[in-house]
């Protein structure tokens, strides 16, 4: 018997990703925890730059905040200052977080502000055509790395989680995927989780996604998730790093 599953109202509206982005299961994946736990009117999504602005309302039919490049760390601090019965959620890529935001993230992290942080990290800056950013895999093509990521002279890809997961107070870290159905309902768990430390008032959380953007990787979504498990998920292992409600 076939299941169907309505649509979270957050995602009622068309939006304009790409077919097979990771994204979308990230997004859905939100709206869905955020209707579950009674909050998807009463969260403010901070957007950093990217793919992810494709979710500007009318996508997410919720209050959203469009920051500047790399500021959403910031910007969902000064949120969850300002109205703290609301959920403030930084949703950002990898190169918004981790390149031109690192210091904005790690800031918000070491000062472990009640924020929940999502990060799709894709191995690219995907919005402005698929440039090298500093989770590019060692040898992988990109259109400012032609012959390949030469770690030895950029340095090898960044580990944001593991450094934010070294801070004492930070509440909760995790990896997951939109590899596999079963991969996608453990990302929701750590969403869940996230989600819900931030209800209880428990700190600094960040949930990181390693996710496919097939468009400038140039592979089918089946290619992509071979790569991901052959090259990307080794580099970055799935799971939580770390958990103190345990
Ligand atoms: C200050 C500033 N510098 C550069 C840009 C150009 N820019 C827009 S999106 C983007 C990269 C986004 O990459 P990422 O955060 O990884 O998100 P993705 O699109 O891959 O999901 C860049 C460099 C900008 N908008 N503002
Ligand atoms: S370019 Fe990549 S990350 Fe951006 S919407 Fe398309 S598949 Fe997704
Ligand atoms: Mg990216």
């Amino acid at each position: 018997m076939a299941v169907t599953k309505s649509v979270p109202r957050l995602l009622e509206n068309p939006h304009t990703l790409c077919p097979g982005c990771g994204h979308g299961i990230v997004f859905r994946l939100l709206a869905e925890v955020l209707e579950e736990e009674g909050y998807d009117q009463k969260t403010i999504l901070t957007l950093g730059v990217g793919c992810c602005c494709n979710m500007n309302p009318p996508a997410w039919k919720g209050d959203v905040i469009q920051t500047a490049h790399g500021r959403a760390g910031a910007t969902a601090t000064g949120v969850k200052v300002g109205r703290p019965d609301l959920l403030s959620i930084a949703y950002q890529g990898d190169g918004d977080a981790y390149v031109i935001g690192l210091a904005e993230t790690l800031n918000a992290a070491y000062r472990n502000e009640p924020i929940t942080v999502i990060t799709v990290l894709n191995n690219n800056f995907a919005m402005t055509g698929g440039q090298m950013s500093w989770t590019t895999m060692p040898g992988q093509v990109t259109v400012t790395s032609p012959n390949g990521r030469d770690c030895d002279i950029t340095g090898l890809p960044i580990k944001v989680p593991e450094i934010v997961a070294s801070f004492e107070n930070v509440n909760y870290v995790a990896r997951g995927t939109t590899i596999s159905a079963a991969e996608i309902n453990k990302l929701k768990k750590y969403i869940q989780t996230a989600v819900r430390n931030q209800i209880e008032g428990k700190g600094y959380s960040m949930v990181e996604v390693v996710s496919p953007c097939p468009t400038n990787w140039r592979k089918g979504v089946a290619d992509c998730a071979a790569w991901m498990n052959e090259e990307v998920i080794p580099y970055y292992p799935l799971g939580e790093l770390k958990n103190n409600n345990k």
